[in-house]
């Protein structure tokens, strides 16, 4: 070859096509990504593309070819490092680097150690690229010209760049609706937008919540205390205490809606189990419950469940503000003397749940590594709930009680798809495949349920339990309102589409005898102060925006995350208020009122998550704390 003839650009081209072809490999070999098709390989493999020809690119700037030589290779080396450490904490940690990660280095025990001992001396490998470049700048001849880069030529350049950009993040959005609003996990995010844009939108997100919280103080929680303070909703003498020192088994109903309840498709009953409970003398059943969730979905009624506020409104809270200080149902049980924990057969870092769950100080996630999961147990998300209801009921045997643990059903999410030994009714008749599937997977879960409640008694864990369950979120959009439509035998309004957001929610005490259907209009924020109040464990002093449904003071209204609501007597959905008995449109000024006591919970909701507020507050006192008292 000879080097006189290389290119005027070689050494930038030979920088960008080494990372980019390293950062690939490290892909396939070092990160566990599970790639389900070649549009997926083919994300993976342009990825870094984008980010790799605008970094590099801004050498073009530099006068001389010393300094763009210098820019190239210091970029080089920063870019080498950022992969290698992401590579060396991923051997540890299964994840990669978060920014709170670094600054938190307390959360994760001694990660600069526990990083040390996972390198190894072939590492090298991931150097190979800046061996090469730093060769390439002293023997190729044509890195020493000094040339004048044309700006019409710049221009070109970024606006390729910018296009592979645009057409990285078109396709990531075909494979994954919605990748930037709600987030998902780190691992989705580098398989669609690549490591090192990864970073950027992780520094960006960080670096946002972190200023909020920086400007925020102490004196913004007056507002927050008074608004708690003077809406008390007093528990209720007999059902104070009902359920003290029993174990607590939550039960998340993946995408389950309330209108599948004590209801039939093509004759066949799609809830037979869940329907019997509605009748039984141990259980309360809700049938005016409304799911409060936002982009989060799953994450976000986690969210609401254990903290009683709302997940943020844009993003989900579960990444965005996973580095506050909260006052969770775990940590008030963990004070009780409960073991606190979750089970769910996924990765933990699935929705950044370990980080979260580590500020809701629960004790204990069971992710995937603690079930057996195999191709024959698993569909769709992952392990059916009927294996998952059954393991886990095992590993409650080994939990100390009492013990408080959340369990995430997984079956019964979109696409709904299902084995066929695992359907028990058949699938509905339109022309939507989603809503056709739908009853089926929701079916299945059904029997899930009542596996294990059967194998709680069996087991012995059932009388000393009790048992809740809540539908996390709709399952249908509004995609599908034509299938719906037909199902349903009516028109879908949005007072129709804001009555749809019921989800089913049981409060269910073996041997009890109190239990009946219960029709006051409510929502997931409930759920924490109506649950404490049976354990017998005293809320007067925390900053919860929810009520006991118990309470004689629980009012009938309830808060969507976008601002619609819920009253016995209207409904505000589109803008436009509806009587809640008929449907019709109604005098707006009868909404007034409530529009404007909806907005100022999520405004308070708000202001509590981004300005990180509960670290100024003292939850045993009631008071504000001073700023030198300040946990982190
Ligand atoms: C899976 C669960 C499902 O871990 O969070 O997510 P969803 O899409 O329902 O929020
Ligand atoms: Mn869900």
């Amino acid at each position: 070859m000879n080097f006189k003839k290389a290119p005027k650009h070689s050494i930038l081209a030979l920088a960008i096509l080494a990372t980019w072809i390293k950062t690939y490999i490290t892909y396939q070999t070092a990160f566990d990504m599970k790639i389900e098709n070649t549009m997926q390989q083919l994300i993976l493999f342009i990825n870094p593309l984008s980010f790799l020809l605008f970094i590099y690119g801004l050498s073009l700037f530099f006068k001389t070819a010393k300094a763009r030589n210098r820019y190239i290779i210091i970029t080089n080396i920063i870019l080498a490092i950022v992969l290698y450490a992401n590579v060396a904490v991923y051997r540890f940690f299964d994840d990669f680097i978060t920014l709170p990660m670094l600054f938190q280095t307390s959360n994760f025990g001694d990660l600069g150690n526990s990083a040390l001992s996972s390198m190894y001396f072939t590492d090298v490998f991931y150097f190979t690229d800046v061996i090469l470049l730093i060769l390439a700048v002293k023997f190729l001849p044509a890195a020493k010209e000094i040339f004048v880069v044309k700006p019409k030529m710049r221009r070109t350049y970024f606006v390729l760049s910018c296009a592979m950009l645009f057409l990285n993040l078109g396709l990531a959005e075909t494979e994954r609706p919605q990748l930037l609003t709600r987030s998902f996990d780190r691992e989705i995010l580098v398989k669609n937008i690549g490591t090192y844009n990864y970073h950027l939108y992780d520094i960006y997100i960080q670096s946002k919540s972190h200023a909020q919280r920086a400007l925020a103080d102490g004196s913004e929680l007056t507002e927050v205390t008074n608004y708690v303070k003077s809406n008390p909703a007093k528990a209720d003498d007999k059902m104070f205490g009902i359920a003290k020192d029993r174990n607590v088994i939550v039960i998340s109903l993946e995408s389950t809606q309330d209108f599948v309840i004590n209801n039939e498709m093509n004759g066949q009953e799609i809830t037979p189990f869940l329907n019997s409970l509605t009748k039984d003398k141990d259980t309360f059943y809700f049938d005016n419950f409304y799911h409060q969730t936002g982009l989060g979905k799953t994450s976000d009624a986690e969210f609401i469940v254990e903290n009683s506020l709302f997940g943020t409104g844009r993003g989900a809270v579960f990444f965005t503000n996973s580095g506050n200080t909260y006052n969770s149902m775990a940590e008030r049980l963990n004070g009780e003397g409960y073991y606190t924990s979750v089970l769910h057969s996924n990765n933990k870092s699935f929705w950044n749940r370990d980080m979260m769950y580590h500020a809701f100080d629960i004790k204990k996630f069971y992710d995937i590594d603690s079930f057996d999961v195999n191709d024959e147990n698993s569909v769709n998300w992952g392990l059916k709930d009927i294996p998952f209801m059954e393991q886990s009921v095992d590993i409650m045997k080994t939990m100390p009680q009492p013990f408080y643990t959340r369990m995430l059903s997984l079956t019964n999410h979109y696409p709904f798809t299902s084995d066929e030994e695992d359907q028990f009714i058949e699938p509905y008749t339109s022309g939507d495949g989603t809503v056709n599937r739908y009853f089926q997977t929701v079916r299945y879960t059904d029997e899930a349920i009542k596996k294990l409640f059967a194998d709680l008694k069996e087991k012995g864990l059932y009388d000393n339990s009790i048992i809740v369950m809540y539908g996390d979120h709709y399952g249908i959009s509004e995609n599908h309102n034509k299938a719906m439509e037909q199902y349903l035998g009516k028109e879908i309004t949005p007072f129709e589409t804001a009555k749809l957001q019921q989800v089913p929610f049981f409060v269910h005490i073996p041997n009890s005898g109190v239990g009946k259907v219960m029709h006051e209009v409510s929502g997931q924020m409930d759920i924490r102060p109506t649950l404490l109040h049976l354990l017998g464990v005293d809320t007067s002093n925390d900053l919860q925006l929810g009520a006991d449904l118990f309470s004689k003071d629980h009012e009938d209204f309830v808060t969507f995350r976008d601002g619609r609501f819920v009253t016995d007597k209207l409904v505000y959905a589109g803008e436009v208020c509806y009587d809640n008995k008929t449907g019709e449109k109604t005098d707006q000024a009868k909404c007034e009122p409530f529009i404007e006591r909806a907005n100022k919970k999520l405004e308070l909701s708000d202001q509590i998550i981004n300005g990180d507020l509960l670290r100024f507050y003292d939850e045993k006192t009631g008071a504000l704390k001073s700023n030198s008292e300040e946990t982190k």
